[in-house]
């Protein structure tokens, strides 16, 4: 494996990578040296006076390595501080050139390098993947124009619609002042008094109330600009647009009891997933959708195309899919690629443009200004995985950490010393020129009032959802909300949940032992400045411009294909080889990963007395870390199997968690001594079935139906 890997990664080079290697540094035959080339023979004992004695200041090889030590960290992201990161590249399907001039958008022929960064929200570095959180989805383009990054997330709207909220939002969601607790979960008070009292928000927080916040891979989630932005093309005119990655994989997430438990199981489980997927060769692929619209309908919606926590919805604006991004290589090392990465919403490339998305122009601001302290100056552009493929002149100069040797004996503009160079580009060189757009207004701090809908949208979501989705939103609520302290937080909730839709309200006001409010003291959005005029921006009557958008249910993902899930076959020695190589055979041509789980590590014997390698022993392992379980006959196997109770609780949870499992002839034993002995019949089960049966059941990734009936399995 380790050597395929490595194949794959020399294979799946590209412009940037090479790059990348002018800065590599192996060590592998060379000797042990410090930072200054002097070679070292002792990097195990400080210099002591006496064998016994104090050490002395004079070590200077203790000096360096400590003092290196010492500053190895640099502070973690603010938010989105949690993250992983793959190579790879961008290849346009057809020409865009009508509404972009952008080259990416136009030349078919070219692989553009890419480093994506995935990542979750509110929790530290060193949290677990699979808290309940908005993903973040952000692609850095190395385009032979500059670099173009679309710092993206896994939802299509945010939480705000004014950059000067970010703050608040973020410290309303982090663990509360007084203890840091909880860590990495929006679950608790601040959260949701900032939520009911800031009613622009309910639109994202029904999302990450959905499934979506809880996906089962990162190769399994979409990806949204969320912005509108423009598209310009090379006659100067102007498209509105909003940028969609589509998942080859379609969108699957776990249950809740899933997250909770695979936490435990394995906190890395989402960045473990990327990488092995990458290592194995199975690269995970997006499609790069766009939605575009012509200037002259700027105001034809429902609802402002500047507002951030609005979507268009896929029903009246299609998304056209434009190409695609092949994630194939991981980096060599987290830090120094992960880690330092700088993603700017404000690197853009001719052909592509703002708008003036209130939450957007903070962007800009903001993640310049944020680099300056993580990354500890402004000469960040200049770390490997920063800089761009092309080359960069201009008259910035020194600042920490400065890397290249300016030779030019002026850093000025203009000039006649250097030749007046660096020179400027013409337009017809490819210079970026901001679109232009006629502004005569007056200088205001005030919210537009096309932004005041915070309920239409949230509603449109919930009535897309179907029926399983519904549920899980209504359990997400009672979960988040059980866990507030404050009475009058959690009825300020309710209230508002019910303005989206009674239903739901009802279900959560049931879980929380509570009754919704008739009414809730105004003004209900609290967002807006003290002199402003609180009844003009009250949330209006609810809109329903669309019945339902059938593109934001997971149901109508794709279930195509069980390539790189996850099967665990449950066997002890003597199982039956007949039984798995028929069905290892099986799974494994449709891409599938078959691991052996046994009472041990090491390895076991089939009754064909061949040795098969261990995976995983029962004890190492959880069943939440598999998408199906299959168990083979052999009498002799499947009483050993029996004999250790991990065995049927494994097998309790994959039911409970409504996933495919197959038994073969003796493996049927020890679905008899399970909660699944009772539901033989359910439409995932299967017993001595063909293959194909227990493969189309995974690749509907799970069997919804069975969920009331789940819910009452004590696992
Ligand atoms: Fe970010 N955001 N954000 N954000 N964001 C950061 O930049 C910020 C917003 C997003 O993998 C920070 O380098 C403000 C929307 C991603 O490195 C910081 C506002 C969207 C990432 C920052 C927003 C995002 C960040 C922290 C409101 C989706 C991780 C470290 C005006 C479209 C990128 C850093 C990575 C990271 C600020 C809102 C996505 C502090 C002020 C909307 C994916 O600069």
């Amino acid at each position: 494996m380790a050597n395929e890997s490595k194949e794959n990664n020399e294979k799946n080079s590209n412009q940037k990578i090479d790059d990348l290697k002018k800065n590599e540094k192996n060590s592998a035959g060379k000797v042990f040296t410090t930072n200054q080339g002097l070679k070292v023979n002792d990097t195990n004992n400080s210099l002591k006076a006496g064998e016994r004695g104090s050490t002395l200041l004079e070590d200077f090889l203790l000096r360096e390595k400590i003092t290196h030590f010492d500053h190895e960290r640099i502070p973690e992201r603010i938010v989105h501080a949690r993250g992983s990161a793959a190579h790879g590249y961008f290849e346009l399907y057809e020409s865009i050139g009508q509404y972009s001039k952008a080259g990416i958008f136009n030349d078919t022929n070219r692989r553009t390098p890419v480093f994506t960064r995935f990542s979750t929200v509110a929790g530290s570095k060193g949290s677990a993947d699979l808290a309940r959180d908005v993903r973040g989805f952000a692609v850095k383009f190395y385009t032979e124009e500059g670099t173009w990054d679309l710092v993206g997330n896994n939802m299509p709207i945010f939480f705000i619609q004014d950059a000067m909220k970010f703050p608040d939002l973020v410290h309303s969601v982090k663990p509360e002042p007084k203890n840091e607790i909880p860590q990495a979960a929006s679950a608790h008070d601040t959260f949701y008094d900032f939520v009911s009292r800031a009613t622009e928000t309910l639109h994202n927080q029904i999302w990450v109330m959905s499934d979506r916040a809880i996906p089962r891979s990162f190769r399994m989630m979409e990806g949204f600009g969320i912005h509108s932005f423009k598209l310009i093309n090379d006659q100067g005119e102007a498209h509105f647009v909003k940028f969609h990655w589509k998942p080859k994989l379609g969108v699957h997430s776990v249950t809740w009891d899933e997250a909770v438990k695979i936490n435990g199981a394995d906190s890395d489980f989402h960045r473990r997933d990327l990488w092995e997927a990458i290592d194995e060769g199975h690269y995970p692929e997006w499609e790069l959708g766009i939605q575009v619209v012509p200037e002259e309908d700027e105001h034809k919606f429902d609802f402002d195309l500047l507002d951030p926590t609005k979507l268009i919805p896929e029903e009246l604006v299609p998304v056209q899919i434009i190409g695609k991004m092949v994630l194939n290589k991981n980096p060599e090392n987290f830090f120094a690629e992960t880690e330092q990465v700088a993603f700017l919403p404000g690197h853009i490339v001719p052909g592509i443009d703002f708008t003036n998305d209130p939450l957007l122009q903070g962007r800009l601001f903001s993640y310049r200004d944020t680099q300056l302290s993580r990354l500890g100056g402004p000469n960040f552009h200049q770390i490997p995985i920063n800089r761009p493929v092309g080359v960069t002149h201009n008259n910035q100069r020194d600042g920490h950490m400065q890397m290249d040797i300016p030779k030019d004996p002026t850093a000025y503009f203009p000039n006649s010393l250097n030749g007046g160079c660096p020179h400027m580009a013409k337009m017809a060189e490819g210079a970026f020129h901001s679109h232009e757009e006629r502004v005569d207004a007056k200088k205001v701090r005030t919210r537009s009032e096309s932004f005041s809908d915070h309920f239409s949208q949230p509603a449109l979501f919930y009535r897309s959802l179907s029926d399983w989705e519904k549920e899980h939103v209504a359990d997400a609520y009672t979960f988040e909300l059980g866990k507030c302290n404050h009475v009058h937080i959690k009825e300020r909730m309710l209230w508002l949940i019910s303005k989206i839709d009674e239903n739901l309200a009802e279900k959560v006001a049931e879980g929380l032992g509570l009754d919704i409010p008739n009414d809730i003291e105004k003004p209900i959005n609290q967002a807006i400045g003290a002199d402003a005029d609180v009844e003009k921006h009250q949330p209006p009557e609810k809109k329903n411009y669309l019945d339902k958008d059938f593109a934001l249910s997971q149901a109508n993902t794709k279930f195509e294909s069980i390539a790189t899930r996850k099967i665990a076959v449950l066997v002890a020695e003597g199982f039956c080889m007949k039984d798995f190589r028929n069905m290892k055979d099986a799974l494994e041509k449709e891409g599938a990963a078959v691991k052996i789980i046994a009472p041990h590590g090491g390895s076991v014997f089939c009754d064909e007395k061949m040795k098969h390698e261990v995976d995983a022993a029962i004890m190492t392992t959880e069943s939440v870390l598999y998408d199906a379980v299959y168990i083979p006959g052999g009498k002799e196997s499947v009483e050993k199997l029996g004999e250790k109770s991990k065995f049927h609780k494994f097998i309790n949870e994959a039911f409970k968690h409504c996933k495919a499992i197959a038994v073969d002839n003796e493996g049927e034993h020890i679905l008899d001594e399970t909660f699944v002995s009772k539901h033989k019949e359910d439409k995932a089960i299967f017993i001595n079935a063909k293959p194909e049966l227990f493969i189309e059941a995974i690749k509907k990734h799970r069997n919804w139906d069975r969920m009331d009936i789940a819910e009452s399995v004590p696992a």
